[in-house]
């Protein structure tokens, strides 16, 4: 079975004891960096599950300082319209990804839908895997370069790389492209992201 489906139903490090020996300094080794997807990119997820979600009843919503709260089904994102970028997804591990494709809606184009309040001066955002987290300053969330994905390579987004919506930041470090995408919240403060917490700056700006 591929490694990362492998290491799905693993379910984090709890349970290498009890696998072979050789194959056990491999997969600490995937668990740290991730486990490789064909497409060359690595598949992280800090909780060691890809979370589930039906496509009738997922929302994304849109709330804090905004004037219109929106709570936003696939078919609600999909009649917004669809914007296309081409891009370089980079790891701050070192891999990177380049002549990608990502397919969606810019997040200007989502917020402009919300209209953030004047003293709105980040972007909160929220996975529905319950623990991942990042936060960007309003005029960077936006920019041009970032997108509310739903497709990558002309294909749907798959499960593991954050199915049905993800962030993609370009110029920016994979970690502030968070997968699973739920919650965006318009906000006088930032929150601490997930791998800010462990010490990695909240200014992910490449270069
Ligand atoms: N929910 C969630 N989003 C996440 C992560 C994660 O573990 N969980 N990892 C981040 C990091 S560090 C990177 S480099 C990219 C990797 O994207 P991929 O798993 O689609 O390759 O996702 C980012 N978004
Ligand atoms: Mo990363």
């Amino acid at each position: 079975m591929p490694r990362r489906v492998f290491l799905g139903l693993l379910g984090g490090a709890a349970l290498l004891g009890v696998v072979a020996p050789g194959l056990q300094s491999e997969l600490a080794g995937s668990l740290v960096g991730g486990a490789v997807g064909l497409d060359g990119y690595q598949i992280y997820t800090v909780t060691g599950g890809i979370p589930s979600f039906d496509p009738a009843t997922y929302r994304l919503s849109l709330g804090g300082l905004v004037e219109r709260p929106l709570s936003l089904s696939l078919d609600g994102i999909a009649a917004l319209g669809f914007d296309t970028m081409h891009a370089t997804f980079q790891c701050v591990t070192g891999w990177q990804v380049p002549n990608q494709t990502f397919g969606g809606m810019t997040m200007a184009r989502l917020l402009a839908q919300a209209a953030p309040m004047r003293n709105a001066r980040y972007l909160n955002l929220y996975s529905f895997d319950g623990t991942y987290t990042e936060s960007l300053p309003m005029e960077v969330a936006m920019g041009p370069g970032v997108m509310a994905v739903t497709h990558m390579d002309g294909k749907p987004l798959s499960a593991d790389h954050g199915a049905p919506v993800r962030l993609f930041v370009d110029h920016y470090y994979g970690y502030k492209s968070i997968k699973w995408l739920s919650h965006v919240e318009a906000s006088a403060q930032p929150i601490t992201g997930y791998w800010e917490h462990y010490g990695y700056p909240a200014d992910a700006k490449i270069g």
